[in-house]
């Protein structure tokens, strides 16, 4: 059966062609400062709040930073976690992937033994995702030992992603990296679409309207943005995405 968190994305990427999902990461802000992202990119129209980074941070601040933004905003709080130590009581629901392109066996299923008894505990949402670092890969690919699959080699980024739909994952997501100089070709987007069938998440160096309205175009259902939230007009570029993302439905 499936949970509320995944029901709810289900249901907005169903009404809405597709979504935006604002990643706050807890390395960069203090809880004030995630309750402010939250909020202001709640008004602006996403759909929900993703936290998690690609290094360590203390459990008791992740904690004060999931606390704050469940305080400000009513929408689903989902924890991304690199780790083990990514994983907060306080969420509504984690991202519990599998980073299939590593080459370490504790990113593909060594973390996830760990953190699965955590999650049974704290009584999270498990929503099951594939995730497949592509291009630069930025930290995340060095933090997760993954080899990245080449912008250049869409094909090789859809078997990844297939494979994870096999496997049984309800989501994929292709990360370009966070902060990285190209988001995700439109090209590897729509390869990979044309061969899964479950909905396909897609982030890393997304900053404009236009880049988000070409994921969109090319078939994601979701589109994540981190680093733009903390640029001083981050309201406003957070607006243009999700304006973007709308102008894609037929
Ligand atoms: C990183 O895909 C996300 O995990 C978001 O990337 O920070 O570049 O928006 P940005």
């Amino acid at each position: 059966m499936l949970g509320r968190v995944e029901k709810y994305l289900l249901e907005r990427i169903r009404a809405s062609g597709a979504i935006h999902i604002t990643l706050v990461d807890p390395e960069k802000v203090m809880p004030p400062q995630a309750a402010l992202i939250a909020e202001n990119s709640k008004s602006s129209g996403t759909s929900a709040i993703m936290i998690g980074g690609s290094t360590f941070v203390s459990q008791a601040h992740l904690d004060a930073v999931v606390k704050a933004i469940k305080r400000a905003v009513r929408i689903p709080t989902i924890l991304f976690p690199n780790n083990v130590t990514g994983i907060s009581r306080y969420a509504d629901a984690i991202w519990f992937m599998s980073l299939l392109n590593s080459v370490d066996p504790y990113f593909l299923i060594g973390a996830q033994i760990l953190g699965a008894p955590l999650v049974k505990k704290y009584g999270l949402e498990p929503i099951s995702m594939g995730y497949v670092i592509v291009g630069e890969g930025g930290t995340a690919g060095i933090i997760g030992k993954a080899l990245p699959v080449p912008y250049s080699k869409p094909e090789l980024a859809a078997a990844h992603a297939l494979a994870g739909q096999y496997l049984g994952m309800h989501f994929i997501y292709l990360e370009g990296g966070s902060g990285a100089k190209h988001p995700v070709p439109p090209e590897m987007v729509r390869t990979v679409k044309s061969l899964i069938n479950v909905p396909l998440i897609v982030g890393g160096g997304i900053k404009t309207k236009e880049q988000a309205l070409a994921a969109v175009s090319a078939g994601a259902d979701i589109i994540i943005t981190g680093n733009i939230t903390e640029d001083a007009d981050a309201k406003q570029k957070v607006s243009d995405i999700i304006s973007g993302i709308k102008s894609s439905k037929p």
